[in-house]
């Protein structure tokens, strides 16, 4: 299919791509596929106003009733996985497989949520006073602010929105400028979930086109109760203050600095295609991304030249052609953190195999580059940082406790992973002792977490918590309820107080 055919197949008209300051190009090949008009920061207040009013109608809507919202936001999304999976694909350049996952990763989302819309619990809780009963009680938040980055540039809005739908609130999506056809594909696709819905408030949902601007008026907008960011570390530090500093929500998701752990006992076989898959796919471009490796000494120097081997034999190309494993990087400013990063791992003892830019032949404005293994000394300072590009560095242990605290001796939290058949060495991984990340994982990689669970990070990682479990409860406040249904009137801590 041509760039335009897979614009088309996605809902645009040729019209509405044609106008507008916002040049949006392709990570594919380089070239632009369309011009967007962009929202001004001082457009802000007045879509967050929208937004309220949205909120104050749906808010009274049973909760199970707009959980079938969402269900019929998972059916359009079930119609549209391919249409929508190839536009993610020629936006962001990760490949088809993937983007088709990411389409199913939202579709997994809304099926959890509409469960959820039933579910949404509160506690009885014991009361200390005669005739007298406590409850808790969840009610809408508000205004939910979303803002996303290219690499999942609708598999997380989708985390955020599906829950926020169901709790109550209503959304105001600022996407990545990067990525920002993918996003108005999304709001096409609700708006035909909603129609069908029938009597949805209008402005539920609001997309916010435009740069850094836009998001720095969003987060500071009164009327926004929830900030949920993804995005780099340094964004999320823009972010907290500014939010915190108006007493508002923010749940963020921020940098992850991934490691595995191979132990003496882990069935390799496994462990090759997990370290695999974890860091090269989507080409290192993803928050979970593995990017250290601790392999035991026992085993360190078959192992890494295992992996060497598999990497020389990984398919690099074009992401919407059938076969290819690895597609480009978002654009030249992350092959250039990447060589960077490369030059600064050598300085620093490493041994880099792969690494160069490839493909400049065939697609000489894209950036394609071979992935990289680095073999290091030591946990030096180039492997404590996130370079959002495919490096893995390798790195030697020959205690597990030593490669527990190495692992842990970065500022970022997200993921982690052992491989192991030893029980006591697995436990140990997910004990108080192990990993301090959010996602601690046994016998599989750190990326590609399921939506049941609440995916978030500790540390520069942000702290907050998206998708499954009861991440809900980041959407809603909390009410805690007291009902005295006697005649008499006991204050608490059996305090007297007659007049
Ligand atoms: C991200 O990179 O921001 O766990 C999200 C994963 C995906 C989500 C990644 N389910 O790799």
């Amino acid at each position: 299919m041509t760039h335009t055919e897979i614009l088309m197949s996605a809902g645009f008209g040729q019209d509405e791509l044609a106008h507008g300051s916002l040049s949006v190009r392709t990570p594919v090949d380089g070239t632009e596929i369309a011009r967007l008009a962009v929202h001004d920061p001082s457009d802000i207040p007045a879509i967050s106003a929208k937004s309220r009013t949205a909120f104050a109608a749906w808010r009274q809507v049973p909760p199970p009733r707009r959980g079938e919202l969402v269900r019929l936001l998972g059916e359009e999304l079930r119609a549209e996985k391919e249409n929508l999976g190839r536009l993610v694909t020629l936006e962001c350049g990760k490949i088809l497989q993937e983007g088709l996952g990411e389409v199913q990763e939202m579709i997994d989302i809304c099926d959890f949520a509409v469960g959820l819309s039933r579910q949404l619990y509160g506690l009885t809780i014991a009361s200390e006073r005669p005739g007298h009963s406590m409850r808790e009680t969840w009610h809408p938040l508000g205004v939910c602010g979303v803002i996303s980055a290219f690499n999942f540039p609708v598999a997380v809005w989708c985390w955020n929105a599906a829950i926020a739908l169901v709790c109550g609130d209503s959304v105001i999506w600022k996407p990545s400028e990067l990525t920002p056809l993918t996003a108005l594909a999304c709001a096409k696709i609700f708006q035909r979930a909603a129609a069908r819905f029938g009597d949805a408030p209008g402005n539920l949902l609001q997309v916010v086109i435009g740069g850094r601007e836009c998001g720095e008026a969003l987060v500071a907008n009164d009327n926004i109760a929830l900030v949920s960011a993804t995005g780099s570390t340094r964004m999320g530090a823009m972010v907290g203050p500014v939010v915190a500093q108006r007493f508002g929500r923010s749940i963020l998701e921020l940098g992850g600095n991934n490691a595995m752990i191979v132990a003496p006992s882990a069935d390799l076989e496994m462990a090759l295609r997990a370290v695999v898959f974890s860091a090269v796919g989507t080409a290192g471009q993803r928050c979970t991304t593995l990017r250290r490796l601790f392999l035991h000494d026992s085993i360190h120097d078959s192992f890494l030249q295992r992996l060497i081997t598999a990497y020389e034999s990984l398919p690099i190309g074009n992401p919407l052609h059938d076969g290819t494993l690895i597609g480009p990087l978002i654009g030249r400013q992350s092959l250039n953190a990447m060589l960077d990063a490369l030059a600064q791992a050598r300085a620093e003892g490493g041994t880099v195999h792969g690494g160069e830019p490839t493909l400049q032949d065939t697609y000489p404005d894209a950036s394609y580059v071979a992935p990289a293994i680095v073999d290091m000394p030591a946990q030096t300072a180039v492997v404590t940082q996130e370079t959002f590009a495919p490096i893995l560095y390798v790195m030697k242990y020959s205690d597990l406790a030593d490669a527990i605290a190495a692992q842990n001796d970065v500022p970022q939290g997200l993921s982690s992973s052992i491989f192991t058949t030893d029980v006591r060495e697995a436990e140990t991984f997910i004990s108080v002792t192990g990993s301090d990340c959010g996602i601690a994982n046994v016998n599989i990689g750190p990326s590609g977490a399921e939506i049941g669970g609440a995916f978030g990070g500790e540390k520069e990682t942000g702290g907050g918590r998206e998708s499954g479990s009861d991440a809900w409860k980041g959407y809603m406040r909390r009410q805690t309820n007291t009902i005295n249904y006697s005649r008499g009137l006991p204050l608490a801590q059996g305090i007297t107080f007659d007049f």
